[in-house]
């Protein structure tokens, strides 16, 4: 191997760590969700290709209240579904369907389209 291809592998490598660790690293952080003057914790989702945000966080013991906004006709995505909270929910395209619970016990608990191809990422902290 000469210089110029250690060089290039050595870049190549800086890269990939580089997306490991934005997208595995930065992404599972998730976005936390906000405190409404409703006393929910609130936070758009947007249905497109996927869920964003993905992961996203909230607290403990205060009312959660996810707005769903679909905005694509795909099949795959009609329906969100929240197995440890005993909820799944039709999602009509361009309306905002918010879905509710009450977070009580700390954890991650995943959330997906009927199928488990779109997936999500709900995490409860103290
Ligand atoms: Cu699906």
């Amino acid at each position: 191997m000469t210089w110029d291809r250690i060089i290039v592998n050595l870049i190549g490598l800086g890269l990939i760590s580089f997306i490991v660790w934005f997208f595995w690293l930065v992404k599972t952080k998730g976005l936390r969700a906000s405190l409404a003057s409703s006393g929910y914790q609130e936070q758009m989702v947007l249905v497109k290709g996927g869920y964003t945000p993905d992961v996203i966080v909230v607290e403990r013991g205060k009312p959660v209240r996810l707005n769903f906004v679909r905005q694509e006709s795909a099949s795959c995505s009609e329906m969100v579904l929240f197995p440890a909270f005993n909820k799944s929910t039709k999602l009509p395209e361009g309306e905002t369907v918010p879905v509710e619970f009450m977070p009580k016990d700390p954890g991650e608990y995943e959330f997906s389209c009927q199928m488990g191809m779109f997936r999500g990422k709900l995490i409860v902290v103290e």
